[in-house]
């Protein structure tokens, strides 16, 4: 890639395209997201994405998820509603109405499932973000609204055929060849995420730490980028934004206290002063 198409985004860049929230704003304004997520032997993903989406300001939150699942996590998030076995009835062509982007993939673990409910969710008309086990090797269709995809090397290795040590010393090349592509937004995790956009352009964040090297913290990343995506205009600075609030609650974290003590769910904890602060 050009280098001049690339850049490291930094606070004044979140501080500038964070958009202001209007004083007549109501809960449509911000939008329902669809979050299809968790399953019974993983229901704290879901609860992680929901916490995720919830504090970055969305609307509505929708939960597709088991009774179970829901039945789990429903104290821990009041806020949301559910759509009970929304997996299973998207991936027969359902869907909820008035849905203005969806999620899938933290804590799921039905391929097939996940590939049917991908397949609904593809022809309509909002943006969609893959994480997690809706990361697969596929062959995509071109479709009008934006498509995120947030692979750890390990997700992008199973995506792409290549080695975890190849996509480690080629992140920013592999990355942007992926999204020029599949012409989608690739978010490629790890230190310094590597943010890929269709056109050849590209940003680098530089927020975040090892406190996120723990399971739930991609959940969380992916609830965060829903809400942007529900309330943002601008895709490429939303998904960058998240990326960037997600590691900056880690920095703020690790200032009061041991990497190793930090729980993934307390990230969004911070999330509200870590955003007063930038903006
Ligand atoms: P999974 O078992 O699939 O992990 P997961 O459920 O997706 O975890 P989670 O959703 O919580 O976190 P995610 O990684 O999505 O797979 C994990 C396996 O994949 C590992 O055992 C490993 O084999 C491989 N793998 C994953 N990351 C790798 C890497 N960087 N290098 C080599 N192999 C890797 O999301 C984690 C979030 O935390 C991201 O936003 C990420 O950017 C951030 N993060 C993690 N460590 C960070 C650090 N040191 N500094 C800054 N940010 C960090
Ligand atoms: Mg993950």
């Amino acid at each position: 890639p050009h280098a001049s198409k690339w850049k490291l985004w930094d606070r004044t860049d979140v501080a500038t395209t964070l958009s202001d929230r209007s004083t007549f704003s109501h809960k449509g304004s911000f939008g329902t997201g669809l979050l299809l997520a968790g399953s019974d032997e993983m229901p704290g993903s879901a609860l992680l994405a929901g916490l995720g989406a919830m504090r970055t300001g969305i609307g509505k939150l929708v939960i597709g998820t088991s009774n179970f699942v829901a039945s789990i996590i429903s104290t821990r998030l009041p806020e949301a509603t559910y759509w009970f076995d929304g997996l299973q009835k998207c991936a027969k062509g359902q869907l909820i109405q008035g849905v203005r982007a969806a999620a899938i993939g933290p804590g799921l673990n039905a391929p097939y499932l996940v590939e049917e409910a991908i397949n609904c969710l593809w022809e309509r008309d909002i943006p969609l973000l893959l994480d997690a086990g809706a990361l697969m090797e596929r062959n995509y269709t071109p479709r009008e609204k934006p498509v995120v995809i947030t692979p750890h090397p390990g997700e992008f290795s199973r995506m792409t055929g290549k080695s975890i040590e190849e996509i480690q010393s080629n992140r920013i090349q592999l990355a942007s060849e992926y999204a020029i592509n599949n012409q989608m937004i690739v978010v490629l995790k790890g230190t310094y995420t590597v943010i890929a956009y269709p056109d050849g352009t590209g940003v680098i964040n530089t927020t975040g730490n090892h406190c996120l090297a723990k399971g739930g913290s991609g959940d969380t990343l992916t609830g965060m980028l829903l809400a942007l995506l529900c309330t943002e205009t601008d895709i490429k600075s939303a998904v960058a934004n998240g990326v960037y609030l997600h590691g900056a609650c880690a920095d703020e974290i690790v200032k009061r206290k041991d990497a190793r003590a930090v729980s993934i769910s307390e990230l969004t904890d911070v999330l509200g002063s870590v955003i007063q602060k930038l903006t």
